[in-house]
């Protein structure tokens, strides 16, 4: 059985809750589906808050698992309708948060399977990397593409990230039809429960 619970919202880094458990840590382009994925992961309808517009979560939001491990939900990054600043100010509390965190135990990095990789998608590529954080890319919304095309996305995503390897740290995940869910928590099984 899984038990998540609502912690905080952050709105800057100096409100972070100690750092006193591993954390996971959920980041990707803005309306990519991080909010569904923590729903869909721990089988909670509205834990995170998800919404057809994008720029939803406007904070760093944390949950605590099994009351054992944090799952960190960031707002997504390169909503065209924020402003310029705004839209700064969040890239550099990302960047932020990932460098100063030491208790980051894993980062999923969602990208919309439909399209290839952005340069958001590569800045925070080059971010994780920096700082040396764990991650998995997902290929995300897999639902939404005809089953011929899987391997094409696969392919065009291990084109960008060559260092990925599909089923160790590259997945298709859908939230509609659930494709992933089982990898995903076995993953974190391995790692936390
Ligand atoms: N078809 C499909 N739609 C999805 C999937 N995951 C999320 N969505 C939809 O995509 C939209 C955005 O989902 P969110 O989970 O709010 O996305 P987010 O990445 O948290 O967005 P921000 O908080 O704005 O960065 C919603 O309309 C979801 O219902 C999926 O796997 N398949
Ligand atoms: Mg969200």
């Amino acid at each position: 059985m899984i038990n998540a619970k609502f912690i905080k919202s952050c709105y800057d880094l100096k409100s972070l809750p100690k750092a006193q458990s591993k954390e996971i840590v959920l980041c990707g382009r803005s309306n990519v589906g991080k909010s569904s994925f923590i729903n869909t992961i721990f089988g909670v309808k509205n834990l995170a808050k998800t919404s057809s517009t994008p720029g939803k979560t406007r904070s760093i939001n944390f949950y605590l698992v099994n009351d054992k491990f944090f799952v960190v939900d960031l707002p997504g990054l390169g909503y065209a309708k924020f402003s310029k600043t705004d839209r700064e100010k969040w890239s550099k509390n990302i960047s932020n948060y990932f460098k100063s965190r030491e208790n980051i135990a894993l980062a999923f990095h969602l990208i919309d399977s439909r399209h290839l990789p952005t340069n958001i998608d590569i800045d925070i590529n080059n971010i994780l990397s920096e700082f040396d954080i764990p991650y998995i890319v997902i290929l995300n919304k897999i639902d939404k593409l005809k089953r011929t095309f899987w391997n094409k996305a696969k392919s065009d995503t291990l084109n960008v990230f060559s260092d990925l390897s599909f089923g160790d740290n590259l997945f298709l995940f859908s939230s509609v039809s659930k494709v992933g869910k089982k990898e995903i928590l076995s993953i974190l099984q391995k790692l936390f429960m």
